[in-house]
């Protein structure tokens, strides 16, 4: 069974995870977690359907989410942190739900910057983090976390789409993997809020990166580049070599990244 209650049972942590609002069919987890974090939900609050009719990636595209066999899910937190500081958060998350999936499966799960995560060159999660403002303070940021769990095929439109079950062969406990990342995201968040960057993860965060070192395209504004991915910043910023050997700072949310032979 999966719904709040078997969920709610397996979860260990302090806060995170602790009150869970689930549904059997949502458009969007994320949006409705923005309209219960208005509403005040509690840092931690969680958000989770076993499937969506209208679930969003980045930049309003389509995120496929049947039923029976993701893992659908928007966390609400309430960081002391600058709008700007934002995209660390979903660092954080995308380092957490790595860890949970190298845990549950064994499998070599890497995280392609910013936060998606790849198996065998194929995307199997993706995060879309969205904030809400009161004045010039941040009020909530929700974190929506997708994963395709037990999923046996994909549309032709997904050719970069894989799933945990089509990687390893076997089908896996959703609840399991909530419980994982709930536990990495709590440890990994409470560093995050104490240093107020990413300083604490970072070296963890590197050893996941399947891009750090690597020669990429980056995609700004449908202009593409060919550089040479060197570092990766306290503030989870790409340290990039342009063509004319200048190291330049890039920032998630202005650009895309691809590999030289497609998506990796
Ligand atoms: C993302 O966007 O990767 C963020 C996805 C976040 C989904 C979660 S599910 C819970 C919460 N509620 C929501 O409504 N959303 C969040 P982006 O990097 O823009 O990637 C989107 C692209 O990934 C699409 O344009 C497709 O090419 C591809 N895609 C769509 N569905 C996919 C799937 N199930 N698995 C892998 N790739 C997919």
């Amino acid at each position: 069974m999966y719904n709040e209650q078997t969920i709610l049972a397996k979860i260990s942590t302090a806060y995170i995870g602790q009150v869970i609002t689930y549904f059997d069919t949502i458009g969007s987890t994320n949006d409705y977690a923005k309209t219960w974090a208005r509403a005040g939900a509690i840092e931690g609050a969680l958000v989770i359907a076993d499937r969506q009719t209208a679930g969003k990636g980045r930049l309003g595209r389509v995120w496929d989410s049947p039923d029976g066999e993701g893992v659908w899910m928007s966390l609400i937190v309430r960081p002391a942190i600058s709008p700007q500081a934002i995209s660390q958060l979903t660092l954080v998350a995308g380092l957490s739900m790595c860890r949970a999936i190298r845990e549950l499966t064994g499998l070599d799960a890497e995280i392609k910057w910013p936060n998606d995560i790849v198996v065998q060159g194929r995307k199997v999660c993706g995060i879309l983090a969205e904030m809400g403002m009161q004045g010039p303070i941040i009020n909530y940021v929700v974190i929506g976390v997708g994963v395709n769990v037990n999923t046996e095929v994909f549309g032709q439109d997904l050719p970069h789409a894989s799933s945990l079950k089509l990687c390893s062969g076997h089908s896996y406990d959703r609840i399991e993997l909530i419980e994982m990342f709930a536990r990495y995201f709590e440890v990994a968040y409470d560093c995050f809020k104490e240093q107020g960057n990413l300083s604490g993860l970072i070296e963890d965060y590197k050893k996941c990166c399947l891009t750090l070192g690597k020669q990429v395209i980056l995609i700004e504004q449908e202009i593409q580049r060919c550089v040479k991915v060197e570092d990766i910043t306290d503030t989870g910023a790409l340290l990039i070599r342009n063509e004319q050997g200048i190291i330049e700072e890039i920032h998630s949310g202005e650009v895309s990244v691809r590999g030289l032979y497609g998506y990796i």
